[in-house]
C-alpha cells in the first residue's frame, strides 16, 4: 500500500506518502516504519585483495528474462476463491486476521479486530469501518483487515476482486499482496503488490502500485487510474502475475504494467523479488498518512467496503514454465 510515484499527485502530497505504507508491513514486522532512503540497486563486485585468487562469486542470476509463452493463449484456471455466498463470519478456513491499532507504518487511525467488523451476507462481504471506542489504546475507531497468511499462498496467477469501495474523507480500502516468507529480507526488500487502492480525498480514482527494494514508496511504480463510479457499483480490479511481468487492469481493461525490463536487461531481485509466494490482504483503513492527508471525516459512519467475490486464477503453462526453469 505504499503510494506510488503517480503523475497525478501534487509534490506535497507525494512528500507526505513518503514512507507511507497502509500496510506495508507483514504480519512479521507490524511496527516498523517504512524506511525512507533506498537499499542501493546494487553494488559493484568486490575486487579481490590477492590477485591470485580466482573468483569465486558468481553472479546472482538475472530475473524475469527468458520465458517465452504466448500470452494471448494462456489458459487459467480458477484455484482458489471466496464468493461469499454464505451467511455470518467470513470463512476461517480461507482468511485470518491482522490485529491491532499500531498505526501499522502509516499513523492510521483504525484498530483492526479480528472479524469483528467483517460479515458475509447476502452473497457478499462487508466491511465496515466504525466510531467506537477500542481498549486501552483509546483508539476511536474499529475496522478489519483480512489477509489468506497462514492459510494459502500463490506463485504467479491471476487475483481479481470484485469490490464497492467506500466514499467519505479519509477512507482507504485495499486488496493487495505481500511476501509469505520474505525470502529477501524485510519490507520493500521482498516486494509488495498492491492490486486496488482507492483515498476518499481523491474519489474515483484507482492506484495500483509494485514495491521493492529499488522502488517503492514515493518511488513506487505505479499508476492512478480514473474509475467512474468507485462507490456506486461494483467494479473489478486485477492482476496478472507473470513470472517476467506484472499487468494490471480494472474491469478486464489493462491499466498498468511492470516489466522490470525496462529497467534492467538483466533484472535482479532488488527490482523482481516477485518470484517467490505472496498472500492477499483486504482491508479498510481511515487516516494515515495517505489516506488522511487531507484530513478525516467520520460524520458519515460506519462506511462499508462490499465485496462479491475474490478469485485466484493459475495457469498450468505458466506453471509448468517455472518449474522447468527451476
Ligand atoms: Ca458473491
Amino acid at each position: 500500500m505504499k503510494r506510488t510515484c503517480v503523475i497525478l499527485l501534487a509534490a506535497a502530497l507525494l512528500l507526505t506518502a513518503l514512507g507511507a505504507c497502509a500496510g506495508g508491513q507483514n504480519t512479521s514486522q507490524p511496527e516498523s516504519s517504512a524506511p525512507e532512503s533506498s537499499t542501493p540497486v546494487s553494488s559493484a563486485p568486490a575486487e579481490s585483495e590477492s590477485p591470485k585468487e580466482e573468483p569465486t562469486m558468481t553472479p546472482e542470476p538475472a530475473k524475469a528474462i527468458g520465458y517465452e509463452y504466448d500470452h494471448d493463449t494462456l489458459q487459467y484456471e480458477l484455484v482458489w476463491s471466496d464468493e461469499f455466498d454464505y451467511e455470518g463470519k467470513p470463512d476461517p478456513e480461507k482468511w485470518n486476521y491482522d490485529t491491532g491499532g499500531s498505526g501499522w507504518g502509516n499513523n492510521e487511525l483504525q484498530t483492526y479486530t479480528a472479524g469483528d467488523n467483517a460479515e458475509v451476507t447476502d452473497g457478499k462481504l462487508i466491511i465496515e469501518l466504525r466510531s467506537e471506542p477500542v481498549g486501552e489504546n483509546s483508539k476511536r475507531y474499529t475496522s478489519t483487515r483480512m489477509i489468506t497468511f497462514g492459510k494459502e499462498e500463490w506463485l504467479y496467477g491471476k487475483f481479481e476482486i470484485s469490490a464497492k469501495l467506500p466514499a467519505g474523507l479519509g477512507t482507504w480500502p485495499a486488496f493487495w499482496m505481500m511476501p509469505a516468507h520474505s525470502a529477501y529480507g524485510g519490507w520493500p526488500n521482498s516486494g509488495e503488490i498492491d492490486i486496488m487502492e482507492h483515498v476518499g480525498f481523491d474519489q474515483d480514482v484507482v492506484v495500483q502500485t509494485v514495491h521493492n527494494t529499488a522502488y517503492h514508496a514515493g518511488d513506487g511504480k505505479g499508476k492512478s487510474t480514473p474509475t467512474a463510479g468507485v462507490s456506486e457499483g461494483f467494479h473489478t480490479y486485477a492482476v496478472e502475475w507473470l513470472p517476467d511481468k506484472l499487468i494490471f487492469s480494472i474491469d478486464g481493461e489493462e491499466s498498468f504494467v511492470y516489466d522490470p525490463t525496462e529497467y534492467s536487461d538483466a533484472p535482479t531481485k532488488e527490482i523482481w523479488p516477485y518470484d517467490q509466494p505472496f498472500y492477499l490482504l483486504l482491508n479498510l483503513a481511515f487516516g494515515g498518512n495517505w489516506g488522511g492527508a487531507q484530513g478525516t471525516d467520520d460524520s458519515y459512519f460506519p462506511v462499508q467496503y462490499e465485496v462479491e467475490y475474490v478469485r485466484v486464477y493459475q495457469s498450468p503453462e505458466i506453471t509448468a514454465l517455472t518449474q522447468q526453469a527451476g
